[in-house]
């Protein structure tokens, strides 16, 4: 049974929590940290668990064999080094870091380390469908992709939720399962402004926004993103290809037809939890599967870099009405 320890006890680490103790075989939750004393002490007590004084207490406690971090982007960076340092499998929700310079800090110690211990949360990747279009890339049969359209919107965002974050925490997700279906790097990008919805006129955020983006063979993507007050939550993806087109469904509901209302309708989803409900589960089974064999395959720290390196130009280039080149570093071996 592999030991774990959860720092940060907000919402996705309170859910979390209960799907790693509660749901996932192989194994236990030893115990959860959060800067708030209170929050960790209320998921102890709900999952009997213990509350750690501390995120560092966590990791040093012989008791974890591996860590998650769900705390606020801001934080992920010292834990995930704090773990590495320790010598303990991380997995990190997304993003890896918010600013390339940790991520690379991140990427040394690991590198240094000699061996993979982070895994980064990107759950899209685990989604049935999502894997569905990989499988059919990976196959061959529709060629490969010429253009990529994406969408992401979202009903609301925290109160510190701003427009930088459109992209190093919310849009990361299309630029993280883009480069995983095409199995390329981005070259550059361009985030552009469009006129601003009427329904976000007193938000500290631009909504909506435009991200464009140019792979290494030269296929293109674009992403209409909206922060919130959208209709629901509702991600697309449509892959144009050279001999087909891929199209991601939306997830299937009931269609209900109304004598009172003459009408015919399906409910629309509110939340990206629910969307990726499945997909979670996946993502945790396939982490342990790896933990047992001692050999990480999900997400690196080189997808946590490229992701965060691109959403530092696609932020580099608001307001400038120019497409911005993408400069990553050399991939240490250890990621190839
Ligand atoms: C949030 O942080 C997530 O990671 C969700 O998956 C994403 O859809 C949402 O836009 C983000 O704000």
């Amino acid at each position: 049974m592999i030991r774990i320890g959860l720092i940060g006890c907000g919402a996705i680490g309170r859910q979390h929590a209960h799907r790693l103790h509660c749901e996932t075989a192989g194994v236990t939750l030893t115990g959860v940290a959060d800067f708030l004393p209170e929050a960790a002490q209320k998921v102890a007590a709900d999952l009997g668990v213990r509350a750690f004084a501390s995120g560092e207490e966590l990791i040093a406690s012989p008791d974890v064999d591996a860590v998650f971090v769900t705390t606020p982007d801001a934080f992920h960076a010292q834990y995930v080094l704090a773990s590495i340092e320790a010598g303990k499998y991380c997995f990190c929700e997304k993003p890896l870091a918010p600013t390339v310079e940790e991520c690379l800090k991140i990427m040394d110690a690991e590198v240094r380390h000699g061996k993979r211990l982070v895994q980064v949360g990107y759950m899209r990747r685990y989604d049935k469908d999502y894997m569905e279009m990989k499988r059919l890339l990976d196959e061959g049969s529709v060629g490969r992709p010429l253009i990529l359209h994406m969408a992401h919107r979202n009903v609301s965002q925290p109160d510190w939720f701003r427009t930088e974050m459109a992209v190093s925490n919310s849009a990361i997700h299309e630029i993280d399962i883009c480069r995983y279906l095409t199995g390329e790097e981005f070259v550059s990008g361009q985030v552009l402004k469009v006129r601003q919805s009427t329904e976000s006129a007193d938000k500290p955020y631009e909504n909506p926004q435009i991200m464009l983006l140019e792979t290494e063979s030269g296929a293109r993507l674009d992403i209409e993103y909206q922060c919130g007050e959208c209709y629901g939550y509702e991600v697309e993806c449509r892959i144009v290809c050279d001999r087909g087109m891929l199209e991601l469904p939306q997830p299937s509901t009931v269609i209900k037809r109304s004598k009172d209302t003459h009408s015919c309708s399906t409910d629309i989803m509110q939340d990206w939890s629910v969307r990726f409900i499945d997909a979670y589960p996946v993502e945790f089974a396939a982490w342990v599967r790896d933990l047992e064999n001692g050999k990480l395959t999900g997400p690196s720290v080189w997808d946590g870099y490229a992701a965060c390196q691109v959403a530092d130009s696609l932020n580099a280039s608001r307001g400038t009405g120019k497409f911005m080149p993408i400069k990553m570093v050399e991939k240490p071996d250890l990621y190839r």
